[in-house]
């Protein structure tokens, strides 16, 4: 069955963050420090989906999908991220799991949307190796409880983004700007992944998958320079989370480091323990020039000549058709079938006096991009699903509540729901599949 579904994560929809026992997670430190997030906002009410589940479910149940992906906040299950398991927390994703199992949606959870528990960031975040083994036990207590109705697992949510913005530049929970310091952060989340993998078969989970943001990159010209740049940037951002994982080598991380001390023997069999599926996160390709700096090798030149998102960023529907070609001839037999666990777009999304939102752009946007991935499966791609990002207006990070990327408008002053124009059309357009495509 083709997986057709909506994606969201935890502290981005739950608020409720000092609720029946959770502890605190790095989001919730750095949105509160002055000046991290937009208009200083943060994540403690959110879409208050901790209480409004039910309504959230419904609201899926009549767009028709198939599957949800959620994320499971770490700190709920274990509030000082190692030891102590928090019951009340897992019981708010046993009947979250039940409910749509009732209605026949497939609940997709991820083990990891960016939320570590502010006890492990005290210990060195994922800088630290012992962080690896605290993330297995707790893949190991929550798969425990879900796994007799859970087949299918995320372990991380984009370790690349995570690394980037939270530990290379600062701009994300936890703030650190380490630039290249922060590798050992991909390497310790991959080694995380990977004991998460098996901790979680041991566990009786049945299928089990990592989510990667990947980009295509493209040289800003074909000169020499441009091209060793566009070279080095596709090893940060897309190789160093797949290789290893795919093919169980690094990538040569020359241009950004001699010292690889943090990698010990045994890890890369570890990282490459096989998986049932490759979740892939695509927004939008990335253009890059010769560096003119020497913090890094390369600079992000930017896209030009396409529309843009309320973000800014560049729509490419033809991107996700290259990227995934791409993956596809990278890695050969080497790639397990893919799903797209995130696309979508952020737009401005006003209601008109009649309380409708026509969020034509976004339409359009699915729509192409949904045919992109089309076009790649007729190349010979496996896709087994797509997962619209998001099904609520939500916590865009450090955005705070102005980038609104739902198929639902939410009032944050009211939280009333109103499903938009494109939850309409995708709604109609699921009507309109049989399951296997
Ligand atoms: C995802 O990250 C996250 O998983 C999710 O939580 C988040 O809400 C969602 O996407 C929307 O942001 O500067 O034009 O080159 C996405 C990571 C990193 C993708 C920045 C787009 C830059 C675009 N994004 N990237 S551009």
């Amino acid at each position: 069955m083709f997986l057709w579904g909506t994606a969201t994560a935890a502290y981005q929809i739950e608020g409720a963050t000092d609720e029946d026992g959770r502890g605190a997670s790095i989001w919730d430190t750095f949105a509160h420090e002055p000046g991290r997030t937009s208009r200083g906002q943060t994540g403690d009410v959110a879409c208050d989906h901790y209480h409004r589940w039910p309504e959230d479910v419904a609201l899926m149940a009549g767009l028709g999908v198939n599957a949800y992906r959620f994320s499971i906040a770490w700190p709920r299950v274990q509030p000082l991220g190692s030891g102590q398991v928090n019951a009340p927390g897992l019981d708010f994703y046993d009947r979250l799991v039940d409910a749509l199992l009732g209605i026949g949606i497939q609940p997709v959870p991820t083990l990891f949307h960016w939320d570590l528990p502010q006890a492990l960031e005290e210990r060195g975040g994922w800088l630290d190796r012992d962080v690896c083994e605290r993330f297995a036990d707790y893949a190991a207590v929550t798969a425990e409880r879900l796994a007799d109705r859970v087949p299918l697992w995320i372990t991380l949510n984009e370790p690349f983004v995570h690394m980037a913005y939270g530990y290379a530049m600062g701009v994300h929970a936890p703030g650190r700007a380490l630039l290249t310091g922060a590798l050992p952060a991909a390497h310790h989340q991959l080694l995380g992944h990977g004991l998460a993998v098996q901790a979680l078969r041991a566990a009786g989970a049945g299928q089990v998958a990592l989510t990667n943001n990947c980009t295509p990159v493209w040289p800003a010209s074909q000169d020499e320079p441009d091209l060793r740049a566009a070279d080095a940037y596709d090893i940060l951002h897309n190789r160093l989370f797949n290789d290893p994982v795919l093919l169980g080598k690094y990538p040569d991380l020359s241009a950004y480091t001699a010292e690889l001390d943090f990698i010990r023997d045994g890890d890369l069999a570890t990282i490459a323990t096989p998986l049932d599926a490759l979740g892939v996160n695509y927004y939008n390709p990335t253009r890059i020039a010769a560096p003119t700096g020497d913090a890094l090798p390369f600079d992000d030149a930017g896209v030009s000549g396409y529309p843009t998102t309320a973000f800014g960023w560049p729509v490419v529907p033809d991107g996700l058709r290259e990227l995934l070609t791409g993956l596809r001839s990278r890695y050969g037999t080497a790639l397990p079938p893919i799903l797209i666990t995130e696309n979508g777009c952020s737009q401005e999304d006003v209601p008109a006096e009649d309380g409708t939102i026509d969020d034509a752009a976004r339409v359009d946007f699915l729509d192409r991009h949904i045919s992109a991935m089309r076009e790649a499966m007729a190349e010979g791609v496996d896709v087994r699903g797509y997962f619209v990002w998001s099904l609520l207006d939500n916590f865009e990070w450090a955005e705070g509540y102005d980038q609104r990327f739902g198929l639902v408008h939410v009032d944050f002053d009211t939280q009333r729901r109103t499903p938009k124009r494109s939850y309409h059309w995708f709604a109609e357009f699921l009507r309109g599949q049989n399951t296997d495509t």
